[in-house]
């Protein structure tokens, strides 16, 4: 049978076959990838071989049309996140805890190189005051102005949870974010699972990480979340400096008239993209694109 992987903890998998779920180990002899740090991964199609009601053996993984990869901090190998998935979306949140931009930035990026469309979500506009607010506006306003999807939400409140529906509807989409940014919660209140969420540490105002495995949720058949284990931060594995300046889609245009074709615009003569920043080119993303470079250095 095929099924879907919906959780795999490494070497126990949940798959969901013919509308049933199987607790399902590896084939014993079942060759990893080697640089991999977890084999299956929710999202991954597989094919099961059905030992009694309740269990199963993953015989056979497909092909992935995509994967999305953090580098582990613990062994430098590839650490799966999702895989076959439509869009991403960037659960973010301007307080308890407060998302940095160039967290935010490496995810796009990331989307980017692995051709995953991104779309920003500020959760917890409830907690923002009238300044705050106009903060959040201001980057709403540069995020758009670039083609990014930008939406506001309170999941306390049950504010725009609609706008979220309606963006989730036929699609399989990947839920990442700093823990703590509300993505479990989000996903109890539109999928009705009933997944464990934790209050905040209320001395660093940061999550804990309750969220352990990725996971899928059903909002129906066709529409479905993978949900992830909050990002402490975000290192890319397989993604090289040079490939930075074109997963910033507002440089392209520009960047094709800098002097020279390979310029990383650092230091270089003639540099079009240095000479638009503040205008075209918002100083907030270079900032990002500077330290992206740097860290991959
Ligand atoms: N004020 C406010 N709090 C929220 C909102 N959404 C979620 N929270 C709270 O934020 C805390 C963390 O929520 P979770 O849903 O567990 O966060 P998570 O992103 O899944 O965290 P990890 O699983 O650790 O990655 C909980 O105490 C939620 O009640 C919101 O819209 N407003
Ligand atoms: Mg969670
Ligand atoms: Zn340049």
């Amino acid at each position: 049978m095929i099924g879907l992987v919906i959780k795999s903890t490494g070497k126990n998998s949940l798959v969901k076959a013919k509308n049933k779920v199987y607790k399902c180990t590896l084939r014993g002899n079942f060759r990893l990838e080697n640089n991999f740090s977890n084999p299956i991964v929710s999202g991954d199609l597989v094919k099961i071989e059905i030992v009694n009601n309740e269990n199963g053996i993953i015989t056979e993984i497909f092909e992935r049309e995509n994967l999305f990869i953090k580098k582990s901090l613990k062994d430098n190998k590839a650490h799966v996140v999702g895989s076959n998935i439509d869009q991403i979306l960037i659960i973010c949140s301007f307080k308890k805890p407060y998302t940095k931009l160039i967290f935010i930035d490496k995810c796009i990026s990331a989307a980017n190189f692995y051709n995953i469309k991104p779309i920003i979500v500020f959760n917890k506009i409830d907690l923002l005051n009238p300044e705050e607010v106009n903060k959040l506006k201001e980057i709403e306003k540069k995020y758009s102005s670039i083609g990014i999807n930008f939406c506001k939400i309170s999941a306390t409140d049950r504010f725009n949870l609609e706008v979220v529906n309606k963006l989730l509807k036929n699609k399989k989409t990947l839920f990442i974010g700093n823990s703590g940014v509300g993505k479990s919660t989000i996903i109890n209140l539109i999928s009705k699972s009933n997944q464990k969420i934790d209050s905040l540490s209320s001395k660093t105002g940061r999550g804990k990480q309750t969220t352990t495995f990725s996971e899928i949720f059903e909002i129906d058949s066709k529409s479905l979340i993978v949900d992830s284990p909050g990002f402490k931060d975000f290192y890319f594995y397989d993604i090289e400096k040079e490939d930075v300046k074109y997963l910033f889609k507002e440089f392209i245009e520009i960047q094709k008239n800098c002097k020279f074709n390979n310029c990383l615009h650092l230091n270089e003569p003639n540099c079009e993209i240095k000479k638009n920043i503040g205008n075209k080119i918002w100083s907030k993303r270079f900032s990002s694109y500077l330290s992206i470079i740097k860290e991959l250095s």
